[in-house]
């Protein structure tokens, strides 16, 4: 199995996020990346690859021009406006605001792209996100020319950010790029399954109208976490996507007796909408020890679970998302690998 990666994450470390009232170190932070790179090597999965240049027509068929625009040139108006700290709104369009209307001062146009705001924009986080998209579309590319998985180990995540929104450290939707990716490479039709512990409110937007892409989210309830405003069992869909989009919401303390019932309802829909290739956004925050998260899988779940990812005998590609049991990020992230890849071989 190829691992694409690139030290290229490192440019995106912002100093703080805001949290309980805090400016603390972000959960999602660079020494993720190390955890996991030394699990894969531990594991004897060595097979790394550079990404190839992104392509920025791709990337434009899911992205907004301006929200692209916004995100590469963000950082020199922040400072041409004199502001010292990293980039952070604190002015969003709320209910009953004019929320189609942009701003023309950068503190404005921030909060007019953000989902959320505890995800901080530096100097250099526009490299870093390239680089994550690359790793995306590259891992794609491998898996539409004939391998049967590959891990895009992608940082920063993507799955919250959408067509023109970004936050919950997302900022390009690295697992929507690739799937659009396959369907470009001749796949008819898609599946998105996200095991995050969060909604991936992004990819659901993306892909909400869209028929040729099913979109799978087993996660915590949006009443009681993060996104908060999006994931409700109720949304199916809407136009040419009504039915393509299917939402497992949980509630604390879901183990994974019930979890992986979730997940094996997400299998058979996956299988009856015949799926010519399999997107899966891979976060490890559903651990019972994720500080940010309330589900309770265990290390050994990962293993077995992976192994059902496998079952479904479909190219699949994994796009890392989230996971912030940063020393444990690795052993559970690579438990997801080698339970697909030691059934994927028996099958
Ligand atoms: O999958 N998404 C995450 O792990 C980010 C959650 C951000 C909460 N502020
Ligand atoms: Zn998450």
């Amino acid at each position: 199995m190829k691992t694409v990666r690139s030290d290229d994450h490192k440019f995106h470390f912002p100093k703080g996020e805001l949290s309980g009232g805090l400016f603390v170190r972000p959960f999602e932070c660079p020494e993720r990346w190390d955890y996991i790179m030394a699990s894969l090597t531990e594991a004897g999965l060595t097979d790394f690859v550079d990404p190839d240049p992104l392509d920025m027509d791709l990337v434009h068929k899911i992205h907004d021009a301006n929200f692209v625009t916004f995100l590469q040139t963000c950082w020199v108006e922040w400072v041409a406006d004199g502001n010292k700290g990293e980039l952070i709104p604190t002015t969003v369009p709320a209910r009953r605001m004019q929320q189609h209307r942009c701003p023309n001062y950068i503190e404005g146009k921030a909060g007019y792209y953000a989902m959320a705001i505890e995800t901080a924009i530096t100097e250099t986080t526009w490299k870093a996100v390239q680089a994550s998209a690359a790793i995306a579309q590259t891992a794609q590319n491998i898996v539409s020319n004939g391998e049967r998985t590959a891990f895009a180990l992608c940082r920063p995540p993507g799955h919250h950010a959408a067509s023109d929104l970004y936050g919950g450290y997302c900022f390009l939707n690295n697992a929507a790029i690739a799937a659009q990716g396959f369907l470009d490479s001749g796949a008819t039709k898609v599946a998105v399954l996200d095991v995050d512990f969060h909604h991936g409110n992004g990819t659901q937007d993306i892909f909400y109208s869209r028929e040729d892409v099913l979109f799978l989210s087993l996660h915590g309830a949006p009443e009681d976490c993060f996104p908060s405003f999006l994931g409700y069992a109720d949304e199916k869909g809407a136009g040419d996507g009504e039915g393509f989009n299917v939402n497992y919401p949980m509630p604390e303390g879901t183990p994974y007796s019930v979890w992986g019932e979730a997940l094996d309802d997400a299998l058979k829909r996956i299988e009856a909408f015949g799926a010519d290739a399999v997107v899966i956004s891979l976060g490890v925050d559903t651990f019972e020890k994720d500080p940010i998260s309330f589900f309770k899988l265990t290390s050994d779940d990962f293993k077995t679970y992976g192994g059902r990812l496998a079952s479904l005998n479909k190219p699949t590609l994994f796009v890392m998302e989230g996971g912030y049991a940063v020393e444990e990020i690795g052993i559970n992230t690579v438990n997801v690998l080698t339970g697909f890849l030691g059934a994927a071989s028996g099958s």
